[in-house]
């Protein structure tokens, strides 16, 4: 049903969400990753190289709001972390193939870490290969260019490092513009900031390049990502050595589809979520919740419906359709080839999960439409960290 005024649906759904937590970022949504920054996973990206098709591009970034001069004590992957692509592939919720990369002390911090990168697949794959990260520096005015490292045996391209944290969205605006709703007088103005959050600020960004038919199974052209990042059971601290880390490891954060965690999953539940498995979305774990969230927010049963699709029924994953052509510039911007088919950098994700929330009423989003770096043309695709200014440069980077 079409709506008369784009924004009544949205307008009835703040009303009647008192209780629903404000729409936020999937930086730091869960009280665990609040305090664990190298395990919070901000966001994850699936989409085909637009130079080179038979490549899919896989990533996501950790440690979100890293400022500029803080790149260099920031700029470090923690060596305590397994950061892990799930890759499924068989057309259910069970990760088919596992990405883990782990990452060596850092000795200074002008000296890269080394990554182990290991493929671990139910066929029998068990393929390793390490890569440098790229060294990050906090008094360069121009960022480091990218370390890249091409696997011979595997065909993978691997990069680690600070880049621009490439999500955009005004967190601020949207929720002064929910606070008038719930004052009764909803003042359509807030949402006209266009500022973004995000602006001026790094990330912890991990990009692989790998051979789609690494990557397909017999769901043919459709593969499944997300990520997780794990932590050791137990750790053992001393006053004389470093932590000890010992034990199976556990999630910590996990992320396929944006917003699902920090939008409508209760916050009682929040740390849960991160710790089960996709098997778990697919056995319906979460689904009351989210189908409570979704109709306290107004969505109707067909918009519950294709929301479930993309990230209940068959786990909280992105879908990629490795046989839909991805094309242009930034890592791809031909349209119908982007989220939710996967996820390119350009994709403006909140805008399309804000048109579906609302049954396709608000079409104007949050009225920031692109980062505010433009994204490399070539891999590995993110734009270069934001760096410290020369003296005497007005500094609007941040855009609280
Ligand atoms: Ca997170
Ligand atoms: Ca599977
Ligand atoms: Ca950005
Ligand atoms: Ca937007």
């Amino acid at each position: 049903m079409k709506l008369n005024h784009p924004l009544s649906a949205l307008t009835m759904a703040m009303a009647l969400s008192l209780s629903t937590p404000l729409f936020a970022a999937d930086h730091a949504e869960a009280p665990l990753v609040e305090s664990d920054a190298a395990s919070d996973i901000a966001d994850v990206y699936a989409f085909l190289d637009p130079n080179d098709n038979s490549k899919a591009i896989l990533a996501f970034d950790v440690h979100g709001f890293i400022v500029p001069g803080e790149n260099g004590n920031l700029g470090g992957f923690d060596p305590s972390v397994r950061y892990q692509f799930n890759i499924e592939n068989t057309g259910d919720a069970n990760p088919d193939k596992l990405i883990t990369i782990i990452f060596n002390e850092q000795t200074s911090r002008s000296n890269p870490q080394s990554a182990r990168v290991r493929i671990l697949g139910k066929d029998g794959t068990d393929k390793i290969f390490n890569a440098p990260t790229t060294v990050s520096s906090a008094t360069a005015e121009k960022a480091p260019t990218p370390s890249l490292k091409k696997d011979a045996a595997t065909g993978i391209t691997f990069f680690a490092g600070l880049v621009d944290d490439p999500f955009f969205f005004d967190i601020p605006g949207f929720n002064r513009f929910v606070s008038t709703v719930l004052s009764g007088s909803p003042d359509v103005s807030q949402l006209n900031r266009g500022r973004d959050t995000f602006a001026g600020y790094n990330s912890q960004m991990i990009v692989l390049s790998v051979p789609v038919s690494l990557l397909k199974g017999s769901a043919g052209d459709v593969i499944g990502v997300s990520a997780t990042t794990l932590r050791n059971a137990q750790t053992i601290r001393s006053k004389t050595d470093d932590p000890i880390n010992s034990g199976v490891s556990y999630p910590i954060d996990r992320m396929g589809v944006p917003t699902i965690n920090t939008v409508l999953i209760p916050f009682p539940r929040k740390n849960e979520y991160n710790r089960a498995s996709t098997a778990d979305d697919a056995a319906g774990k979460f689904a009351g919740d989210i189908v409570s969230t979704l109709t306290a927010l107004g969505t109707d049963a067909a918009h519950i419906g294709i929301l479930a699709d993309v990230a209940v029924t068959k786990g909280d994953m992105l879908r990629l359709n490795t046989a839909v052509a991805n094309t242009g510039k930034q890592g791809g911007n031909n349209a119908g080839a982007g989220f939710p088919n996967g996820r390119r950098p350009v994709d403006d994700v909140i805008d399309t999960v804000l048109f579906l929330v609302t049954n396709e009423g608000l079409t104007t989003g949050d009225n920031v439409n692109a980062n505010d770096k433009v994204f490399r043309n070539s891999f590995p695709f993110f734009a270069a960290s934001h760096q410290p200014l020369p003296t005497g440069t007005l500094d609007d980077n941040t855009r609280n």
